[in-house]
């Protein structure tokens, strides 16, 4: 079972520290069954427990925040380079980036058909602008893909 093998690498400490990082994560994918994305530290420890694996708690519940702080990390960056984003698109600063705005600012990189795209997969409320909230979702998205 891959899960066992997993924290078995765990246990004998044979990778390195970023290899078990990785299968940390795996691991933490497996453990998250009803698949929300959050898996808490206490469930972890539940899932070991049931399949009688002993672990060393101090290193998982090291792993358990480096692992939280990382995602958490990458949350704050996409939010950062969205604000950075929206604030250069917005040049009018009404608070809202219409499509001359994206044209203008990005220039020769998007084409009138590429921002029309961006606009009819993002513009959410099909107010024509995007929003904040619309160009961060975009962002959000963007990242994952990567
Ligand atoms: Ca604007
Ligand atoms: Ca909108």
């Amino acid at each position: 079972m891959a899960g066992f093998e997993v924290v078995s690498a765990l246990i004998k400490k044979k990778t390195t520290a970023s290899a078990r990082k990785k299968l940390f994560a795996e691991l933490l994918n497996k453990a998250d069954a009803n698949a929300d994305g959050a898996v808490s530290y206490a469930e972890y420890v539940d899932v070991l427990d049931a399949n009688n694996i002993e672990v060393d708690k101090d290193e998982l519940l090291r792993l358990f925040l480096r692992a939280e702080k990382d995602a958490k990390g990458q949350v704050d960056l996409v939010k950062t380079r969205a604000k950075t984003a929206f604030e250069t698109y917005d040049v009018n600063k009404d608070d809202l980036v219409s499509k001359a705005e994206m044209s203008y600012v990005s220039g020769a990189r998007l084409n009138k058909a590429a921002i029309e795209r961006v606009f009819a997969i993002h513009d959410e409320d099909l107010d024509g602008y995007l929003s904040r909230k619309e160009l961060y979702e975009m962002m959000k998205k963007s990242s994952k893909q990567k």
